[in-house]
């Protein structure tokens, strides 16, 4: 208000000097007619209010359109629900056979172990003759012992085997080197072959016809027709002799 007021005294004052100018009496005023001096400028006022809005955003200009966006981000969006179930398929082809489960495993390992006890069992017997000696997969073995050719079929049968009978040139010469090396090569021992069934007609133990065969010329003879069991010589040759004469028993026993 104080502002207000000023600012009209200095309107009244400036209506004043103007008349002056003019050469007019001012009219109503007592005063006796002398120049003023002119007052100090007023103080600038206080900034005006905020002008209100427009009534209407139609009121405004269009703006120019916008530069196109950037493009968006691929972001994959979550999962949709799962749909309804499809129709049994048809059965598949059987899987190859499973792994034999702990029993059968447990059954598999016993039955190696008594394989490996009896194996064992027949090599600590093996061992325990005077004169053993490996021969392919058999062994040759014997403790010199002397007997009828029954009695030594017998004999060899108790420790799992039989009397020997070389198959090859290789096994006779393996067999004249378990009889000399025994001190047994001029005692004759026997080989598993006889002709008491068809005279002249060797065969092995089982009757079967012989493959392999080394006799000493001249033999068998059969001599004075006493002679249908073969024995091997102290030059690996075969003879005949009899049956119940004593020569030493070499038995041949198998171990797989
Ligand atoms: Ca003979």
């Amino acid at each position: 208000m104080a502002l207000l007021k000023l600012f009209l005294e200095a309107l009244l004052l400036l209506q004043f000097a103007l008349q002056l100018l003019d050469g007019a009496e001012p009219q109503n005023l007592n005063c006796p007619a002398y120049g003023g001096v002119p007052g100090t400028p007023g103080h600038n006022g206080l900034p005006g209010r905020d002008g209100r809005d427009g009534r209407d955003s139609k009121d405004g200009a269009i703006g120019p359109k916008g530069e196109k966006g950037e493009p968006g981000v691929s972001v994959q969006g979550p999962p949709g629900k799962a749909g309804p179930p499809g129709e049994k398929g048809e059965r598949g082809p059987s899987g190859p056979q499973g792994s034999p489960g702990r029993e059968s495993i447990s059954d598999s390992l016993k039955s190696e172990m008594q394989q490996l006890n009896a194996k064992i069992a027949m090599i600590e017997k093996v061992v325990s003759f005077n004169t053993f000696r490996k021969v392919g997969q058999k062994y040759y073995i014997t403790d010199g012992v002397e007997a009828i050719f029954d009695t030594g079929m017998q004999f060899c049968k108790d420790v799992g085997g039989t009397i020997v009978l070389p198959r090859t040139a290789s096994e006779n010469q393996a067999l004249l080197k378990v009889s000399v090396s025994s001190g047994l090569g001029s005692k004759k021992p026997y080989i598993r072959t006889t002709d008491r069934e068809t005279e002249g007609r060797f065969v092995d133990s089982q009757g079967k016809q012989l493959t392999f065969t080394n006799w000493h010329p001249g033999q068998p003879d059969d001599y004075k027709g006493l002679q249908d069991c073969g024995t091997i010589t102290d030059s690996g040759l075969w003879d005949d002799v009899g049956c119940n004469g004593l020569h030493p028993i070499i038995c041949e026993i198998e171990i797989r």
